[in-house]
Formats: structure tokens, C-alpha cells, sequence
């Protein structure tokens, strides 16, 4: 058998992605609730356009999102039904602490986080809970400029105190950040960041992952101290970088292009900044800022094991045209002539998959964790709300054999997998509720038109299948 015998099968999804409920028992308002779907997205997400307030010429789909702030009894009961061993979920910061500068938590929130992991506990799913996935509350980024400031280590360092606490035997697995690296490439999504013109937007951004990096140190020391059982992982949007072409200049793109984002996990697995980092900084003139005692918490408080999302794999190149046609992505995406790819432009290379594992256990050597994974696709339901979604079943089948080739014929310990969006959701990237993850529908458009009715997909069936047989079946009938 490949898998372990507790292999963690499950799904994910984010709070702003799936709640709604965004005025609701206290919260306050946050980053993720003010990015609205359309044109003007990509320019907020990235900071490079404001937007702090809601306006009534757009709309928010974090608003209500699926709903699930008022549903979770249902969703958790499907979950179960799939067999999951595990749910991937985030907190929201605003909900526990509404502006987050209080002293006081807010208890409606805390209850709220407490009762959907009773829900879990009642069927033994495991919650693995995601500290930050993406959000601010905007409190702090008006006041302070979000993660630019240092305070923010304090802020964080209370909710993480708060929540420690409070769930106590109820969750033991932890992410510090999500996708840490999304810093980089969009900054107000990922850590409420926006720039003005003429600053130095490079020193910035590297300055306020120094701040998530302390903030997670301290974030594993204060678990562990809290509870022994506690595991804390580091969680980064992966994905290998392939040279366009074996020209030594696109090998070497390609080898920087892997450590801008291995960067992070360097710093949370291996405590301290790699040297190639700290001499790209000198010659780009950025100067960090830090405390004496920084260095000595990062060295001494390391995660426990390394999660990652992985889509996609991902191309380097210095050819300036093909440059040329990648701007405006989130990630650059040059065309991979050997491979297909989503609806959405998104290339499938599940043997990417086997590579990034085998890249990231070279490096670290601890247990993996791969918390995202998935297809984003149209669906079409029928009147029962019932997909035949075969694209979906094989995209996940091709990638579960990958990491079944790397758990078998390479040696790699992986302790589960969650696939994204397990219920349909709200994409983080473009605002749709029509590109969908989940095995289960929801009844919601881009508009917000729907009865949020939730129906079960083929993947459905599938992925109940797969999770039986620890992943021997892979079939799809
Ligand atoms: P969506 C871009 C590239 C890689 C991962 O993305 C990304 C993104 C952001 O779009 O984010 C993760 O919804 C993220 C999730 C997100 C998921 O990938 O744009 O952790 O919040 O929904 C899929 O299709």
C-alpha cells in the first residue's frame, strides 16, 4: 500500500471564499471583502489600485460567498458522507478580532470556529486549520499599512495566543500563512498591501514578509508551547519551474525563478535567510529592517512539516517576447508546448506534481502536506443539479497517481491531501463562482443569482471511492 494507514484525505477551502456572513456575529471588515469581481481586480489584488470601501458600481462576491456560515452543519455532514478524514479551513481574522488591535477577542467569533470543529469531531475529521488565508482586517491596514508594520507581529501573535487557547484539543494541525509567497506577486490579497507612487515597492514587500516570517516563528513556538500534540506547517504556492529551453541562461531564470519562492520555506524550515537571498537583496538595495532577537526565533522555532498548493508547473525564461505575453498574471505562465491546460489557461502536468514533491523533500527533508490541488472548470448540472464532471475525476485521478508514484517509488513522506474548493466556492483569483473546484455543487452564479442549493457531483462518488480504498481505486466507472 502507498499511502500511509492515517493518510489525511480530505478537501479545503478559505473563510472569505466560502462564509459570507461578512457583517455577521461582530466581524469586522477585512482585505478579502473588498476586492470585487471584474476588470478592476487584478489591479486592486496587486495593490496597485485602492480600494478600501465597498462601492455600489461593483460586486463583492466574499459578501456572501456560498454561504457557509449558515450551512456548515450541511457541508460537514457531505464531507463526512466522502469519508474525509481531514477539512482544510481558514479563520477569519475579523471575526475574532473585528479591527485587530483589541485586546479582547470577540466571543462570537471564537464560538463560531469552536462549534464547526465540534461538527468535525462529531464524525472524526481532523481540522487543519489555516491561521491566515489571505486576510487583513482592514482596521490594520488603514491604521497601520497592514503587514508594512511591524505592530502587526504583535496582532498576530495575540490571535494566535487566543486561538491556541481556545482550541485546545480540538486542532492540532496548523498554517501559519497561506501561500506565504503570494506576497510577492499579489500583495493586497496577501497581506493588504498597497503602494503609492514612487515607492519602493521591492523593499516594501520584502520588509513585510519579514514580518509574516517573524510572526510565524513566533506562531509555532507559542503552539508548541500551548499543546505538545500541536504540528505546525509552512504553506507555499508551489509549483517546479521548467527552463523554456536548455540555454544556460533559461536554466539559470529558471533556478532563480524556484528560489524566489523556496525563499520563504528556507527561512520557516530551515531557520534561517539563505545566502543567495541575502546578497540579492544587497544588490537590489533593499534593507531590512530587524530586532536582535528575530534572527534567534526564526533558527529556533521551524515548522513541523511543509504544505503546498500545486496547480501547475511553471516555465522560466529570458526570451523578452515570450516575456512580453505573460504580464498581467498572477504567476507568469509562458506556454508549455508538451502539455494542456484548463479552461482558464491553467496547464495540467500532474508528473509536475511528482517533481515538486521530490524538489521540496531533497530540500527540507520533512513530511509533506499537500493542501490544494484541483481543476477549476465550468460545470454544467442537470435539473437535479448533478454534473458529469469526468474532466475533474481525471485531472485529480492523474495527480493522485503522481504523488502515489512519489510516496511508492520515491520514498517521500506525505501525510495527506486536500483537494481545493472541495464545495464549490468563490475563486480567489478572479472573483467567479463559475470556475469550480468542488464535488459538490452550489447553486450560485457570478452575479450572485442562485438558491445556494448544494447537490452532489459524480467526483462526488469518486473521491468517496478513492478515500475507501486509501487511494488504491482510482478508476472512474
Ligand atoms: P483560483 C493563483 C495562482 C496559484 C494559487 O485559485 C492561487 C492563485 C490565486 O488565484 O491561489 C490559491 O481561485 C489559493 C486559493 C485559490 C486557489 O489557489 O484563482 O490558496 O485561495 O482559490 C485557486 O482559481
Amino acid at each position: 500500500m502507498a499511502f500511509r494507514k492515517d493518510f489525511l484525505w480530505g478537501g479545503a477551502t478559505a473563510a472569505n471564499q466560502c462564509e459570507g456572513g461578512y457583517d455577521e456575529g461582530g466581524r469586522g471588515l477585512a482585505n478579502v471583502d473588498v476586492v470585487p469581481i471584474g476588470k478592476e481586480r487584478f489591479p486592486i489584488i496587486t495593490g496597485k489600485k485602492k480600494m478600501f470601501e465597498f462601492d455600489d458600481a461593483y460586486f463583492y462576491p466574499a459578501k456572501q460567498a456560498i454561504d457557509m456560515y449558515h450551512r456548515y452543519k450541511e457541508d460537514i455532514a457531505l464531507f463526512a458522507e466522502m469519508g474525509f478524514k481531514t477539512y482544510r479551513l481558514s479563520l477569519a481574522w475579523s471575526r475574532i478580532f473585528p479591527n485587530g488591535d483589541e485586546k479582547e477577542p470577540n466571543e462570537e467569533g471564537l464560538k463560531f470556529y469552536e462549534d464547526v470543529f465540534k461538527e468535525c469531531q462529531k464524525y472524526g475529521i481532523e481540522p487543519l486549520v489555516t491561521i491566515t488565508h489571505f486576510d487583513c482586517p482592514m482596521h490594520l491596514i488603514k491604521k497601520y499599512g497592514a503587514w508594512r508594520s511591524r505592530k502587526l507581529i504583535g496582532f498576530y501573535e495575540n490571535l494566535c495566543r487566543v486561538i491556541f487557547n481556545r482550541y485546545k484539543g480540538l486542532v492540532k494541525y496548523w498554517l501559519t500563512f497561506n501561500e506565504i509567497n503570494m506576497i510577492l506577486h499579489a500583495p493586497f490579497m496577501g497581506a493588504g498591501l498597497v503602494f503609492e507612487e514612487g515607492e519602493n515597492v521591492e523593499q516594501i514587500k520584502y520588509q513585510a514578509a519579514h514580518h509574516e516570517l517573524v510572526a510565524s516563528a513566533i506562531a509555532t513556538k507559542i503552539a508548541h508551547e500551548v499543546d505538545s500534540e500541536n504540528k505546525v506547517g509552512c504553506m507555499l504556492a508551489a509549483g517546479v519551474n521548467y527552463p523554456y529551453t536548455c540555454k544556460p541562461e533559461d536554466v539559470w531564470a529558471c533556478r532563480k525563478a524556484d528560489r524566489k519562492n523556496y525563499f520563504f520555506i528556507d527561512v520557516q524550515s530551515r531557520g534561517e535567510y539563505p545566502m543567495y537571498a541575502l546578497k540579492e537583496m544587497e544588490q537590489k538595495g533593499i534593507k531590512l529592517e530587524m530586532e536582535p532577537s528575530d534572527l534567534e526565533l526564526l533558527r529556533a522555532h521551524t515548522v513541523d512539516f511543509i504544505s503546498f498548493s500545486y496547480y501547475s508547473s511553471r516555465i522560466a525564461t529570458t526570451d523578452p517576447e515570450l516575456l512580453e505575453q505573460t504580464a498581467g498574471n498572477i504567476f507568469a505562465s509562458v506556454k508549455n508546448p508538451y502539455l494542456t491546460e484548463s479552461e482558464w489557461g491553467w496547464q495540467i502536468d500532474p508528473l509536475g506534481l511528482r517533481t515538486t514533491m521530490n524538489d521540496l523533500y531533497d530540500r527540507y527533508q520533512k513530511p509533506l502536506f499537500i493542501v490544494e490541488n484541483g481543476l477549476g472548470a465550468v460545470d454544467t448540472p442537470d435539473k437535479n443539479g448533478y454534473v458529469e464532471d469526468d474532466y475533474r475525476i481525471e485531472y485529480l485521478a492523474q495527480h493522485i497517481q503522481a504523488m502515489k508514484d512519489a510516496v511508492e517509488l520515491d520514498g517521500i513522506d506525505l501525510l495527506g491531501y486536500t483537494t481545493w474548493g472541495c464545495i464549490d466556492l468563490v475563486s480567489a483569483g478572479t472573483g467567479e463562482m463559475n470556475k469550480r473546484y468542488g464535488f459538490i455543487y452550489v447553486d450560485r452564479d457570478n452575479e450572485g443569482n442562485g438558491t445556494l442549493v448544494r447537490s452532489k457531483k459524480k467526483s462526488f462518488y469518486w473521491y468517496k471511492k478513492v478515500i475507501e480504498t486509501n487511494g488504491e481505486d482510482l478508476r472512474n466507472e
